[in-house]
């Protein structure tokens, strides 16, 4: 008989895999994005139940196994798609956590589908956790998850991970729907974040706009109003370090990374880009560095290649459009004033590959280049770095959780382009000594900080809570 109730529920916007029509008929599909990746290698050999949506509006399918793990979708129709998930969480929350890159936009209309598929979702998990289960909560989508949660099972342990930034009060506080945000939340035990500062602005949030309520907030502790306490801290995530610097190393891998090189000529130095095409991911700042180098000769055409792996996202979204013929754009000029025959400067590739292209893409790069304008980790960075025990260089920006960690890396600010293009080529043209040096220290901090270390510390947090009183 299959099993009904779980000791450990994961709840996320997303299932871990996708609906997707391949041959005329319905299959699932492994789902891109950062948070999959991440989880995916947590989840394996735990017995649980993972809820989230397929990605196809409409009525549910029938939950089913895979991989271990009991996955139960969550029905979303097609205006929640549009209202709850393009409009409230990914045209107002996503700009406004990210330091509001584009200008966020509120409608009314939006906050009632969040709130209703919140509510949704908290059923789900109310209904599939065993007695006193935990339940890990996962992002901005589903903010009011943990007090409804709580209110329908107060007997569960819940915990909250923040995937992005949680952004400086200044910038919250435009949000109309702040107060039931931050209420939302501390349904929780225990909330994580990335970095102590979006730890530090959550729990100022709290202090600074719940002041006359019935809270009172205590270093990393807030009491909510019915007595239970809840933690906010930082616990940065990471990738399956071993599982990347395995498959690096696979003949498979090292062969395709050398064709790759192939392909382009055998340029004398690789330079990479790999993000969802999002107005975070700095890709046009990026761009805009290196089509100046380009220009002034800094970098030769022929001896200095760059591939953009840019992954459909949001497409349906006007501020990705806009990203993406902008990115278009420039891509199209660049290569349109410098190319060759056959040889163009910069290879632009829009759409998804599997792990294996993407680690062969790893190993093949001298230089990865990671420029985000706010990110609130950045797993590529790590990824390459996993790749990578004493070659390659790594420039990254200031503003991604990444740099917190990886110190050794090429350290930049993506808005000054003039410095970024400074970096760069200090990153091409550092000795193999001072690369292999910087590589190994960054690889061993992978290597220890590991996705596996971040779910235990997530979790003995999380079970660490004291018990409602
Ligand atoms: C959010 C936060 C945070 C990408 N394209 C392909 C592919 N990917 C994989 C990458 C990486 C993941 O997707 C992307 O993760 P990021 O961290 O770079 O970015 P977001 O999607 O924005 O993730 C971010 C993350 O959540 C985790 O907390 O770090 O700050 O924004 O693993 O390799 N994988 C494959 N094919 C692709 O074409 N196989």
């Amino acid at each position: 008989m299959p099993q009904d109730t779980f000791d450990l529920v994961i709840a996320a916007n997303r299932l871990p895999v996708d609906r997707v029509r391949e041959g005329g008929r319905s299959v699932w599909r492994r789902s891109p994005g950062g948070l999959v990746t991440a989880m995916e290698s947590v989840m394996s050999g735990r017995d649980g139940a993972w809820i989230g949506w397929s990605g196809v509006p409409g009525k549910a399918p029938a939950a089913f196994e895979q991989g271990g793990m009991s996955l139960h979708p969550v029905a979303l129709s097609a205006e929640e798609v549009r209202d709850y998930y393009e409009g409230f969480s990914n045209a107002s929350l996503w700009p406004l956590y990210h330091d509001v890159i584009v200008p966020p936009t509120f409608r009314r209309r939006w906050q009632s589908a969040y709130d209703g598929v919140n509510r949704r979702f908290a059923e789900t998990a109310a209904g599939l956790a065993a007695k006193n289960a935990t339940v890990w909560v996962h992002d901005y989508q589903l903010q009011q998850v943990p007090q409804l949660l709580r209110e329908l099972r107060p007997d569960l342990r819940i915990g909250w991970f923040n995937h992005i930034p949680f952004p400086p009060v200044e910038l919250f506080m435009q949000l109309p729907a702040r107060d039931a945000m931050l209420r939302g939340l501390l349904g929780a035990d225990f909330l994580g974040f990335q970095r102590r500062t979006d730890a530090q602005n959550f729990l100022r949030a709290c202090r600074q706009l719940l002041v006359d309520d019935d809270i009172s907030v205590k270093a990393d502790v807030v009491h909510a109003p019915d007595g239970h306490e809840c933690r906010a801290a930082a616990v940065p995530i990471s990738i399956d370090t071993a599982g990347m610097a395995e498959l690096a190393e696979t003949s498979g891998v090292q062969e395709r990374a050398a064709e790759i090189r192939k392909q382009l000529g055998n340029p004398e130095h690789l330079l990479l880009g790999i993000d969802r095409l999002d107005y975070t991911k700095g890709i046009r700042h990026r761009l805009k560095a290196l089509e100046e180098m380009y220009r002034e000769g800094t970098l030769d055409p022929t001896e200095t290649k760059f591939i953009q792996v840019a992954t459909p996202s949001r497409e349906r979204l006007d501020a990705y459009q806009h990203i993406k013929s902008e990115v278009e754009q420039t891509v199209g000029r660049i290569n349109g004033e410098h190319a060759i025959f056959g040889a163009p400067p910069v290879t632009y590739l829009h759409r998804s590959f599997p792990r294996e292209e993407m680690a062969a893409m790893f190993v093949a790069a001298d230089v990865m280049l990671v420029t985000p304008l706010r990110d609130g980790m950045n797993l590529v960075a790590k990824e390459y770095v996993a790749a990578h025990d004493h070659s390659g260089a790594l420039v990254l920006s200031e503003f991604t959780g990444a740099a917190n960690e990886l110190k050794q890396s090429y350290l930049c600010n993506p808005h000054d382009i003039a410095r970024t293009k400074r970096t760069i080529t200090r990153a091409i043209e550092a000795s193999p000594e001072e690369r292999a040096r910087r590589m190994r220290a960054m690889h061993r901090q992978v290597q220890r900080h590991d996705v596996q270390h971040w779910a235990e510390r997530f979790l003995s947090n999380l079970a660490a809570a004291p018990r409602q009183p």
